[in-house]
């Protein structure tokens, strides 16, 4: 199997979103057939990542932001049973081959639910530092060092005009920085999603206000390395 068909395979019927993550506790069972996308619990309290991201931030964005998210993309999915039951990531692979009726809500709504289910796990407390060992490894090949890529990353997502996200992905040729607009995900365009950074206002417009680029510096300081070495590894499995 190349690794483009490898990242192209799907983990069936997964609710939660991940690329063939199955050693990693992002996987949640999947659902019955009909049942609903719910909203995973944050992995850590809210105010666990203070005070880089703020308690108060973290509830709404979490508690009404991403709950959003899934109330809408599960209306949007109730009227046909077809897609009930496949995983919200099989979904954005095939954007395309989607009713059209459903298409521009699975886009967003279910974009909002896996990128965020993503994010909360791409923290974690007293994060931050560097990637070791395969990660750390192809992250210098890639870009040069660490530090060529963490200012790659930074300028991109100070460079999205508007709602988005900055990613770090895994594409046929390696590693890359990218950008996606609204919510977006690189899993449409077949490519692994290893590190995500929200950069809608709702993110971090509590504490920092309009000043994205101070929270992209505390953001560094959470940054789950463990979890993303983790993703990386599975992805190339
Ligand atoms: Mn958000």
């Amino acid at each position: 199997m190349t690794r483009r068909e490898a990242i192209k395979t799907t983990v069936a019927g997964t609710a939660a979103c991940a690329v063939a993550l199955s050693d990693l506790n992002i996987l949640r069972a999947a659902p019955p057939p009909g049942a609903p996308f719910e909203l995973p619990p944050l992995p850590y309290a809210a105010d666990a990542l203070e005070p880089h991201l703020d308690a108060r931030t973290m509830e709404i964005h979490h508690g009404k932001h991403h709950a959003g998210y899934v109330a809408k993309l599960n209306d949007a999915l109730a009227p046909i049973p077809a897609l009930a039951g496949q995983g919200i990531e099989e979904l954005l692979r095939d954007l395309d081959t989607l009713p059209e009726s459903v298409r521009t809500a699975v886009r967003n709504h279910g974009g909002g639910h896996c990128n965020h289910s993503l994010f909360w796990q791409m923290m974690k407390k007293d994060g931050g530092g560097q990637p070791r060992g395969e990660l750390a490894r192809a992250i210098a090949q890639s870009f040069g060092a660490f530090d060529r890529f963490q200012d790659s990353f930074t300028k991109t997502a100070l460079g999205q005009f508007g709602s988005g996200w900055a990613w770090l992905t895994l594409t046929p040729s390696g590693l890359q920085v990218e950008a996606t607009p609204n919510q977006d995900t690189p899993l449409s365009a077949n490519r692994v999603p290893l590190l995500g950074l929200d950069v809608w206002e709702h993110a971090y417009y509590l504490k920092y206000q309009n000043k994205r680029a101070d929270y992209i510096a505390a953001w560094w300081n959470v940054v789950n390395w463990d979890y993303v070495a983790g993703r990386y590894a599975e992805a190339q499995g």
